[in-house]
């Protein structure tokens, strides 16, 4: 039977703005107050979505959250209708406010850790919504996260769906951006590769020292036995720490892998050369052949790849089984980084292409072609599972962008989260979005 690697995209939602909010994400704290684009922002991401359909890869859409979240902002204690409850947080608390308003979950790769029905005791596709705890703003995202993903994978013989792990710190779990699969063919056994920045339960393990590592040891081991994941077909593994200290906030930001490829920098992990060793003994043992492409720091230092996301790619199998690589275009703007990508692709390994795209509204938040992404392998009956209103069509992008052209503002700044009129047209638009999606009522404001 056939196989897929689905990549499912998230439409950036009508409050994208710089908030600042994420210490130790160096983009999302030096952008911090300047004002956005969110039309822009939103064509950037489906111009991608649409690129990657013509050339032939399954492309899917996962939608953005209500923002302002003012359901959350009344549990903080903010009350009267919800104009009032607005008003009341610009004025007493601004950056609660702010935090509400965030559309943070255009960061798909942060939804979920998805594992393939090839891999998982039940043979069933299993999702774990992530707790996202680290951060307030993307702490509120779990709730809705898990309505969508179930309104999208609906067929319960074919997908399984966990809540997220209990809220505290000790379990932090940022979902698919710390989480990697490697495998011979989609649709086979494969490896899942969990990489952790700490370990809440053993101090044995070291821990940054400036910034936060998001993803406990203990949060991914959680998520392989909710998954139903065999021992033989996950390999764990430690984030450096200096590099967290570097503004490395996920793994996906200095390391990508697809099918039997780990593309690295040389400073991404701890114990690498047993790292390498185990993801090449476990892949063997499922008939794949394990190959890295490890990025040196003499070539791209960390600090060039924290500017250029050049590891927040997506690194795509093409028929011909030679891989493409799909990366920002702060990556053409670094000299080091694109004498490297002109290398890379010239020296006649797998990785033969490169395609940029202008993503820049979502960088400027720390956000690259791979954050904005949730991967999901599906074989052919799986993929028939999928509620067809949220695989990417001809029809359907002309749609989307008609809708983000007749709802967006272009232009957002801080003042204008406290606007109640932005509530009221981010409603009439999500509502409008559930249709052409197909989705069903999701939003708190069309259950509650
Ligand atoms: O969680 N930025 C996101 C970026 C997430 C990127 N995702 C992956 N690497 N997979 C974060 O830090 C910034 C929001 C603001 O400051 O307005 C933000 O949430």
């Amino acid at each position: 039977m056939k196989s897929y690697e689905v990549n499912f995209d998230g439409l950036v939602g009508p409050t994208h703005n710089y908030g600042g909010l994420s210490y130790g994400n160096v983009a999302s704290q030096s952008n911090s107050q300047q004002s956005s684009n969110p039309k822009e922002a939103a064509l950037q991401g489906l111009a991608k979505m649409k690129a990657l359909m013509e050339m032939g890869f399954q492309q899917g859409v996962l939608a953005p959250q209500e923002r302002p979240d003012v359901a959350a902002l009344r549990r903080l204690g903010f009350s009267g209708t919800d104009a009032q409850v607005i008003e009341r947080a610009a004025k007493e608390a601004m950056p609660l406010l702010v935090a509400s308003c965030s559309a943070s979950s255009m960061w798909v790769a942060n939804a979920a850790t998805v594992s393939p029905s090839a891999d998982t005791a039940d043979g069933r596709v299993h999702f774990t919504a992530a707790n996202l705890n680290c951060k307030y703003h993307r702490s509120i995202e779990h709730p809705t996260t898990s309505r969508v993903l179930g309104a999208m994978f609906a067929n319960q013989q074919h997908f399984a769906h966990h809540a997220a792990l209990p809220a505290v710190a000790q379990f932090g779990d940022e979902g698919a951006a710390n989480h990697t699969r490697f495998c011979r063919e989609y649709g086979e056994a494969g490896v899942e590769f969990f990489v952790f920045g700490r370990s809440a339960f053993d101090n044995r393990f070291p821990a940054p020292q400036k910034y936060p590592a998001r993803q406990t040891l203990e949060a991914s081991q959680a998520v392989a036995r909710l998954h139903g994941l065999r021992d033989e077909g996950v390999v764990y593994a430690q984030q450096n720490p200096n590099v967290i200290d570097q503004g490395v906030f996920h793994n996906d930001v200095i390391a990508v892998g697809n099918a039997e490829v780990l593309f690295y920098h040389e400073d991404a992990f701890l114990e690498t050369d047993q790292m390498l060793a185990e993801l090449q003994s476990k892949l063997a043992k499922v008939g794949g052949n394990f190959q890295s492409v490890c990025v040196p720091r003499s070539a791209v230092t960390v600090d060039d790849a924290v500017r250029s996301y050049l590891f927040n790619s997506q690194l795509l199998s093409r028929p011909d089984g030679s891989m493409l690589l799909i990366v920002p275009q702060e990556c053409q703007a670094n000299e080091r980084v694109w004498a490297y990508l002109q290398s890379l692709t010239s020296s006649g390994g797998l990785i033969r292409e490169v395609k940029v795209f202008d993503l820049k509204q979502s960088m400027q938040n720390g956000g690259g072609p791979a954050c904005l992404r949730l991967r999901v392998a599906l074989n052919e009956t799986e993929l028939a599972a999928v509620n067809p209103g949220v695989i990417m069509t001809p029809p359907l992008y002309g749609s989307l962008t008609a809708w983000v052209e007749k709802h967006y503002r272009d232009r957002l700044s801080e003042t204008d989260l406290a606007d109640p009129q932005l509530l009221l047209e981010c409603r009439t638009a999500l509502d409008e979005l559930t249709q052409i999606l197909k989705l069903g009522a999701v939003y708190p404001f069309q259950i509650n």
